[in-house]
């Protein structure tokens, strides 16, 4: 399944290039915004990915959704980063992520731009482009921190700032990129060390957990404490194991306040 998975990523992906941003509508939220083709690929993915597996729930970014359930789901960010399409930034990518008894079992980030394939099956590992990745060994004072800085809650923003200021200080600096599935997957790579956003989506952060995991990276949801859940729209950490005892005491230090 893993390669017909692949491939309809990719032909989703094609929409980012072939299609004319012809609609950019407010969702609640600052910063908040969908694109026709946002939901040209959603579209796609809703009709391509149930086929695949007849029965398969859809978990979609851009509709109303059921719950979460122990039957197998999909759970899509059909484009997670759209801000930085608006922007033409080139910063965007197709992230599928296949849930079994509410876990990822499978999960898929394509990112058209830089033509990167990322992948991972639960308990068989993770790839790029087919080659096997795996996190970082680099120190905590030599990591890259990724920060989301969940601009749609603006409630957030004294909290994300403080826990920016303290990465950039403990480690060698910060990176925002506008996609969380791009900084889980760079992380499962080894481009930085730690990833966190006080408040992300399921389809955001489902296939780059999948990603982080089977690369050897942890991951946690350091409000709420306990096994990941993927209903949830919460704050979320992921740091390689060298880094992941530091990075926990930053975030936990502003959680309050969040
Ligand atoms: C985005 C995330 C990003 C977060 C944004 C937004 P979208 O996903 O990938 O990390 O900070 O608020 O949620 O909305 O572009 O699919």
């Amino acid at each position: 399944m893993m390669d017909a998975l692949l491939k309809i990523a990719r032909k989703a992906g094609e929409f980012f290039e072939t299609s004319r941003m012809t609609d950019v509508t407010h969702k609640e939220g600052h910063g908040n915004y969908v694109t026709n083709i946002d939901c040209q690929v959603q579209a796609y993915l809703e009709e391509q990915l149930p086929r695949l597996l007849p029965g398969s729930r859809f978990i979609g970014e851009e509709k109303e959704n059921q719950a979460l359930t122990d039957a197998p789901t999909w759970i899509v960010d059909p484009l997670d980063g759209t801000m930085n399409m608006i922007h033409d930034y080139r910063m965007s990518a197709v992230s599928i992520a296949l849930c079994e008894n509410r876990k990822p079992v499978a999960g898929v980030i394509w990112q058209p731009f830089s033509r990167e394939m990322f992948c991972a099956e639960a308990g068989k590992g993770a790839w790029l482009n087919g080659e096997a990745i795996h996190v970082s060994e680099r120190a905590f004072p030599e990591a890259l921190a990724a920060v989301g800085t969940a601009p749609y809650y603006e409630e957030l923003e004294p909290a994300t700032l403080k826990m920016a200021g303290a990465f950039l200080r403990a480690c060698s600096d910060f990176r925002r990129s506008g996609s969380a599935a791009l900084d889980l997957a760079y992380l499962a790579c080894g481009r930085h060390e730690i990833y966190c956003e006080l408040r992300i989506k399921p389809w955001d952060y489902a296939a780059g957990s999948l990603l982080v995991q089977e690369a050897g990276g942890l991951i946690c949801m350091p409000l709420n404490g306990g096994p990941m859940d993927y209903s949830l729209s919460t704050a979320v950490l992921a740091a390689t194991p060298k880094c992941m005892p530091e990075a926990l005491k930053i975030v936990s230090a502003v959680l309050p306040q969040a």
